[in-house]
This record gives C-alpha cells, structure tokens and sequence, in this order.
C-alpha cells in the first residue's frame, strides 16, 4: 500500500471514531440534567403552607439565636434586656385586697417528720380563676380565641387545617419544638385516617399540652427547716412581687417564713420587700446600704435557722451596678447559702416575664446554663394574649413550673397545675360546636 493511501486509510478511521463516540457525550448530558430537574420541580409543586411553616420556623429560630447572643455582646453582667431600665415599681403593687388574715386555716405541713411536702395551694382547683387571669389569651386575639376561630363551623380536620393551626402555635409563642411535638401526633392520626372528628383532635391536642406540661409543678417543696428558696431573674420579672404572693400563701396556712433582701443594689428594691414584710407580718432581714447579697444571704439562713422559721425566701437582684457578672453573683449567693446549711439552697425558682414572649425562654436558657434551676415562675400571664409560651418553656428547658402570676394582688399567684392550666386555657376547645 502506498503512503497516501494509508494517511487517507487512517484519516477516515479517525473521523469515523469521532462520530461513533464523540456524539455519545451531548445525549448523556441532557438526561442527567432531566434526572436532576424532576425534584425541583417537585419541590415546587409541593404544599405552600408547608414552606410558609418552615420559613417562620427558620425566622423564629434566627430570633431566638439573636436574642440569645445579643444581651451578651450588649452588657456582659446581664443576661438579657429587662422590658425597661428602671421597670420594677419603686412602690410595691398595692393589691385593693391585702393578705388576708394571717390566721393558720389548716394545720402546718408536717415539715421535719416527711421531709418532702408540697406546700398545698389556698385555692386549690380555681381552674374558674385561672380561666379568668387568662382571659387575654382566651379572647378572641388570644391563643385559645385563634385555635377556636379555626374549627367553627368546620366538619372535618384535614392537612390544611393542621397548618393553620400550626401557624397559630407559632404565633402565640409556643415555639417551634413545642409545636411539632404537639402537633406530630395529629399529624400521624391524620395520615392514618384516624381522626374525622374535630373534637377529637382538640382532645389530642389536649393530651399532647398536658404531656408537655407534666415536667412537674405544684408551689415550693419544703425539704428543710428552713427551706431556703431563692429567687432569681432579670429586672423587672417579679421575684419581689412573686415572694410576696408565696410569703402570703405559705404564711396563711400556717407555714412560718422569713424573707431575705438580697437585691441590694437599688435601695427601693430593699424596701418594695419591706412593704411586703410588713403586709404578710414576717421578718425581713437586710444589709446597710450597697451590702454585700451573699453576706446578707448567710445572715438570714442563720437568723431563719435559730428562729426555727420554716422557710427563707431569698430575693436577688436582676442586675448589677458593678460590671461583675450577675450569674457569679447569684452562684456566690447560693455558694453562701450552702455554707450555712449545707443543702441549701433547697429551691431555686427562675421568674419569668411572660409578656416578654420567646425572649423570656431565652434568657431562661442562660439561667439554666449558669445554674441548677428547680422551679420556674411563670408571671404576668394576665397581660399576654400567648398564653402559649408555657408550653414552650415546659418542653425546652424541662425544669417544672411552680407558679403562674395572673395579676398583681397577693392572691393572684397559683400553684402550677398540668390539667387545670390546659383545662382553664383550652378546655372549652372543640366543646362549643
Ligand atoms: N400583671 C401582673 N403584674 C405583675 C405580676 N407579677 C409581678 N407584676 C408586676 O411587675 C412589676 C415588677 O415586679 P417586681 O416584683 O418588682 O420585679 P423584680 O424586679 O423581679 O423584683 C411590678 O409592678 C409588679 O406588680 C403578675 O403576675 N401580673
Ligand atoms: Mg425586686
């Protein structure tokens, strides 16, 4: 063969080839991108509600993880914002009724023969009371009235309507774990057909609320003599207002109680708890002028102690003049405690503010993380329409809420109660056609 002709030979091979496997590659490109196409467009079929739901979810999240970080960045001595500077009424609250007659109605819990006793409520069952200090939540703006507005009239329970009344859960502050653990069970039924009834999913979700909720409850426990309970949280929150209101309780039924002024950083805060002293007829101890809280703290376990009282009820302070951490000064106040009885403090109740919503939760983790919570205060639940957030805290921080505040008077404080809380705010739900 000639040299021409094998070029031309080879020439013709290599173009051949070209085609055979060079054309292969454009054909397999455009089914990959179609294989990759098909869940997009899926995604974009899929339910509206759906991606409503996760946007809000994603936005509350970010919410919280600001309010978490900001306080910090802004003033390292507090754990986050108060609702005001100078919120606290230099005054204490000036309940129209005072206590009532410090007259014992029932005998004192036997405190040293059971060494756990819960401290009975004056009221106990007023779920009519509670319905009444949630009625902000129970109108029509509120949480119930919102999550009642979404079935009347309505036969049947189907995915949408879920969604709404996830929607609902968001916006009343019941938070975004709180909302898919109650809902998830409706969820379930639903997809089983389980659930045509409407009454029934209220009932679930009921029994979801009330599961939530049984991380414990029930007022102070006394554990000691004294019981040493100390009060903390921010500015502003009520732990004043609130060791009035348990000062009052304890004292009307024949529980002895000493009160203990650790927020001496403001004088009126010394003061506010004097007026109260004064009010229920139990001794105040306090320090001079800008005393030390932990020094003040000892003072008053080993006043209590000699005096056989059975509780001391310990309030602090929600912020500091000094630039000093206010979680250090509260640890050397519980530090100080414990040297004088060694279990002390027995209780310590983180008060909340539940008018300040998902930041209220926040600031709630702060606490926890600084120290060992045993109890929550859950006040000014009179003055939200989201009597919802409860659930939030329940579930997220796992520590039992002993009070709820539903107003100012000294009466308006009530022993924690899984059923009666879910029966007094959502009991009606689904029961009125
Ligand atoms: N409406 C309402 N107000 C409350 C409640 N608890 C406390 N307060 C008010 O909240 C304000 C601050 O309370 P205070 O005890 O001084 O807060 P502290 O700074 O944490 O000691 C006062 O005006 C109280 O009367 C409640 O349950 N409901
Ligand atoms: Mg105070």
């Amino acid at each position: 063969m000639s040299t021409p002709l094998i070029l031309v030979l080879v020439v013709a091979v290599v173009v051949v080839l070209y085609f055979v496997f060079g054309s292969k590659k454009p054909q397999e490109l455009p089914a990959k991108e179609e294989a990759d196409e098909a869940p997009r467009l899926k995604k974009k079929d899929g339910p509206t509600l759906q991606e409503k739901l996760d946007q809000r979810r994603e936005e509350l999240s970010k919410a919280k993880v600001e309010e978490v970080t900001k306080p910090e960045a802004a003033e390292p001595a507090e754990p986050a914002p108060a609702k005001a500077e100078e919120p606290a009424k230099t005054e204490p609250a000036k309940p129209e009724e005072p206590a009532q007659a410090p007259e014992p109605t029932a005998a004192p819990p036997a405190i040293e023969a059971k060494p756990t006793v819960v401290a009975r409520p004056t009221k106990p069952g007023d779920v009519e009371g509670m319905r009444k200090g949630l009625a902000k939540s129970r109108g029509a703006d509120g949480f119930f009235g919102r999550l009642a507005a979404l079935v009347t009239g309505k036969k049947e329970i189907d995915a949408a309507l879920l969604g709404e009344i996830e929607e609902v859960l968001l916006a009343s502050d019941v938070g975004v774990k709180a909302t898919e653990t109650l809902t998830a069970r409706v969820r379930d039924a639903l997809s089983k057909n389980e659930l045509s009834d409407p009454a029934r999913v209220w009932e679930t979700l009921r029994a979801e609320a009330r599961r939530i909720l049984s991380v414990g409850g029930g007022g102070v426990v006394l554990s000691g003599k004294p019981t040493v309970v100390m009060m903390v949280g921010v500015n502003g929150a009520g732990k004043t207002t609130t060791i009035g209101k348990i000062a009052t309780k304890l004292h009307g039924e024949g529980t002895s109680v000493m009160l203990a002024a650790g927020d001496t950083f403001r004088a009126a805060a010394v003061a506010q708890l004097e007026v109260w002293g004064k009010r229920v007829g139990v001794e105040v101890v306090k320090g001079k002028d800008g005393a030390d809280p932990a020094a003040v703290a000892f003072d008053a376990v080993t006043k209590a102690k000699a005096a056989g009282v059975d509780v001391l009820l310990v309030d602090t302070a929600g912020r500091l003049h000094t630039k000093s951490n206010l979680m250090d000064e509260l640890k050397k106040i519980g530090k100080s405690v414990g040297k004088a009885i060694e279990s002390a403090p027995h209780e310590t109740l983180l008060v909340l503010d539940a008018t300040n919503g998902q930041n209220a939760l926040a600031q709630a983790k702060q606490f926890k993380e600084a120290m060992t919570l045993t109890g929550i205060v859950l006040t000014k639940l009179d003055g939200t329409a989201k009597g919802g957030i409860i659930l939030a805290i329940a579930d997220e921080l796992g520590v039992p809420v002993r009070y709820v505040g539903l107003g100012e008077r000294a009466d308006d404080l009530h022993e924690f109660s899984a059923d009666e809380y879910v029966e007094a705010l959502l009991g009606d739900l689904g029961k009125q056609g």
